[in-house]
Formats: C-alpha cells, sequence, structure tokens
C-alpha cells in the first residue's frame, strides 16, 4: 500500500451545505442578534427536542460544561460512581465540583458500568450515578434505576455518544434524571462544538437556563452563581441545517458498519458489536475488540501498521481515565477494582466510522485483516 495515499481518519464532520449556511448567516446579520438566546437557537431547541422525543432540552456550548452543570443543578456532593471507560470529560466534571469519582468495572458486554457491581461501591457519601452509553451502547438503564431508587441516588447519563438512540422507540436520553450530549465536530451530530442537556421537567428547564447564563433571571435578578455556557446563533443555524441531514448520515454509516460486520466476522481474534434488537443505534463508533495470541498481532502493532500507510484508527478510550496522574491515587483506581475495564481499554481499536467512507475506503480498511 502507497504510504502517500489520502488519508482516512477516525472520523469527518459533518458539514451543511455553504449555500444555506450562507443564506441562515444573512438573516443573523440582518437581525444582528448573534447569541444570548436568538431565534435560532430558541428553534433550534425545539426542533432537537422533537426529534430525539424529549420533553425539554437545553443548548450549551460544548459537552462538557452540561455535565458540569447537571452536577451544579441537582447539588451532587460527596462521591459519585462512575465509569473509568470514557472520554475525560466524564470525570473531569466531577472533579470540577469537588466531588470525589468512585470508578466501578464496566460490562464488556456493552463496555457500560456493571450494575452487579455499584452496590459494592456505595458508602453514605454516594449521592449519584453518572454512567456513559459508551459508543451509543444503551447502558442497562432499567438496573441502575432500581439500585438509584433503593439507595436515594441520581442518575446523571453522560450521553455525549448517544444522538437519536432509542429503545423499543424510546429515547435513551429520557433514562436518568438528566442527559447530556456533545455535538463536537467528531459526532454523529455536530454543531463544530455544542452539546445539550437533556431535562424532564419545565422546572428544571428554567434553572439549568439560569444557571447557563451566569445565574440571570433578568435584567437585574441572578438566582444562582451560574456560568456562561451559551450556544450562539452562528453554531445554532449549522446545527439546524444538520439536523436535517443526520438521518442520512447515520444510513450511511450502518451501511459502513454492516459491510465491516461481514467482512470480519470469520477473522480469528477480532470480536466487535452487533446491534441489539429493539435498539435504533446510531453507529458513532466502530470498535472492535483483538485477541494479540490468536489474531496473531497485537492492538498496537495493528493500530501502527494503519496509521504508516494514513488509516487512522483510534484507541477510544485507552488509557483508561483512572490512568490519570489525577486520578490514579483513588481508592478505586486500581487493576484489581477494574479487570474487565482495563481488558476493553487494552484490546479496543476504533476503526474508521463515518458518513463520507466509499467502498474504496472501507476496503483499505479491511485490508489490514485479509492478508
Ligand atoms: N463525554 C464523552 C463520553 C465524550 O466522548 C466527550 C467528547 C465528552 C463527554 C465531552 O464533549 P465535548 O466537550 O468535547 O463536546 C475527540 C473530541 O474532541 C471529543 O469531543 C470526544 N468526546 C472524544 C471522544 O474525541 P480527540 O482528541 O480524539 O479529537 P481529534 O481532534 O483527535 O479528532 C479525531 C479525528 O476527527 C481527527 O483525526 C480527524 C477528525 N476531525 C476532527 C476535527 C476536530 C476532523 O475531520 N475535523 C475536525 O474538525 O477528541
Amino acid at each position: 500500500m502507497e504510504i502517500n495515499e489520502k488519508q482516512i481518519t477516525v472520523t469527518s464532520p459533518l458539514l451543511p451545505d455553504l449555500g444555506e449556511l450562507n443564506n441562515l448567516l444573512k438573516e443573523i446579520w440582518t437581525a444582528k442578534w448573534i447569541t444570548n438566546n436568538g431565534s435560532f437557537h430558541r428553534r433550534l431547541e425545539k426542533e432537537l427536542a422533537s426529534y430525539l422525543k424529549v420533553p425539554y432540552l437545553s443548548l450549551f456550548t460544548n459537552g462538557t460544561l452540561p455535565l458540569i452543570t447537571a452536577l451544579q443543578a441537582l447539588r451532587i456532593t460527596g462521591e459519585v460512581i462512575t465509569t473509568p471507560y470514557s472520554f475525560v470529560a466524564t470525570t473531569h466534571s466531577l472533579w470540577w465540583n469537588g466531588i470525589k469519582p468512585v470508578f466501578v468495572d464496566i460490562d464488556p458486554s456493552n463496555c457500560g458500568i456493571d450494575p452487579n457491581k455499584i452496590e459494592a461501591a456505595i458508602t453514605p457519601k454516594t449521592t449519584a450515578i453518572m454512567p456513559v452509553h459508551c459508543y451509543g451502547k444503551p447502558c442497562d438503564t432499567k438496573a441502575i434505576q432500581e439500585i438509584a431508587d433503593k439507595y436515594g441516588l441520581k442518575v446523571i447519563y453522560d450521553a455525549a455518544h448517544a444522538f437519536g438512540v432509542e429503545v423499543d422507540g424510546e429515547s435513551i436520553l429520557n433514562a436518568g434524571d438528566i442527559s447530556t450530549l456533545s455535538f463536537h465536530a467528531t459526532k454523529v451530530y455536530n454543531t463544530i462544538e455544542g452539546g445539550a442537556m437533556v431535562i424532564r421537567d419545565e422546572q428544571t428547564k428554567k434553572r439549568i437556563d439560569y444557571l447557563k447564563n451566569f445565574g440571570f433571571a433578568g435584567e437585574t435578578t441572578v438566582v444562582a452563581p451560574g456560568i456562561n455556557s451559551k450556544m450562539d446563533e452562528v453554531r445554532a443555524a449549522y446545527g439546524i441545517l444538520n439536523l436535517k441531514q443526520v438521518d442520512a448520515a447515520i444510513s450511511a454509516r450502518r451501511k459502513v458498519a454492516n459491510r465491516y460486520r461481514e467482512s470480519l466476522r470469520d477473522v480469528v481474534g477480532i470480536t466487535f458489536f452487533d446491534d441489539m434488537p429493539g435498539v435504533r443505534h446510531n453507529y458513532s463508533y466502530f470498535p472492535i475488540f483483538i485477541d494479540a495470541e490468536k489474531f496473531g498481532r497485537t492492538r498496537d502493532q495493528l493500530y501502527q501498521e494503519m496509521k504508516d500507510a494514513n488509516v487512522l484508527g483510534r484507541r477510544y478510550f485507552y488509557p483508561l481515565i483512572s490512568e490519570f496522574s489525577t486520578y490514579r491515587g483513588l481508592p478505586s483506581a486500581t487493576r484489581e477494582n477494574l479487570p474487565e475495564a482495563y481488558k476493553i481499554a487494552d484490546s479496543v481499536l476504533c476503526l474508521p466510522m463515518h458518513h463520507d467512507l466509499s467502498e474504496g475506503d472501507v476496503d483499505r480498511v479491511l485490508n489490514f485483516f485479509h492478508k
């Protein structure tokens, strides 16, 4: 394979049509209203709530601030049970709130927190559970809610990967007390940078809207120590256009996933996820898990071999969050406590997965498995 072949990246942003975007930009320029709950912001909130089948949604400037703000809004303190197998932002949101993260191992069948291991980690200081629908694979929300109800805990889902995911026709974003989304450029649906919080009741939505605007509840009234995490009009307009094409993007991703599965099913030493019955998946990532002994090459050898040929898979999520210097001293951050998470982090490779991969691109990826 020629090294100068076109680079294939793990993802590629879904971009709106430039002409259409320009028309909306002209409207913004005419209105001269460019941020602070403008008309595109209000419209996108409504359109997203309807598309995602959720009662209330509040837009944010990225996917990290709704996590931080959700913890503030629910007044979470003490210890929060969470997963080490995620992007660092999940645990950072706890740290920024002065909360101690308590890591619980994952269930390898969906890479989410293992509900069977949660109860053993609960202490008198535990106030909430923060699971992640990793790769958009739904967590066992029923089992998690049962534990939360039994111990009076809040549940905040980091649903950064779970845009549009439904179980039996219902949005996964309706589970728990609050769910948060990321609309980063690398996600299935993006507003360049952006994110949202999904809220169940009108009063909390009001409170969240104050919190993301410094706590202002009127020109001269500040009701809470809020932050600034508002989405501006340009990105809201961009988001309105991208929402029109996200279903087509998810279909294109499904085709890529099906080709990968068809071709990799018989490759010894490689495993991957199949679709789950009753679930509308979004195909946000295509992780494979490599058994080095059976496959004949380690994960890192394969990763490097691909990289040398300009095919950029990514090791999401290696290393575990619990291995980063901020967290590695925590009592729950040990290998003994997190055996499945370590196994998965050491064997995972996310293959290129986006709406814009051609058949030839997919062939180029698959060639690494059929030598
Ligand atoms: N919770 C979870 C579970 C998350 O996964 C994330 C974010 C968050 C919370 C926080 O949400 P945000 O605050 O970020 O909204 C990326 C993203 O920056 C990050 O949003 C994402 N998770 C994480 C899993 O991945 P990197 O450092 O891997 O991205 P980067 O810049 O290496 O990009 C990856 C590939 O994407 C590039 O090789 C090519 C392609 N790309 C990227 C960008 C930015 C493009 O083609 N164009 C682009 O503009 O973190």
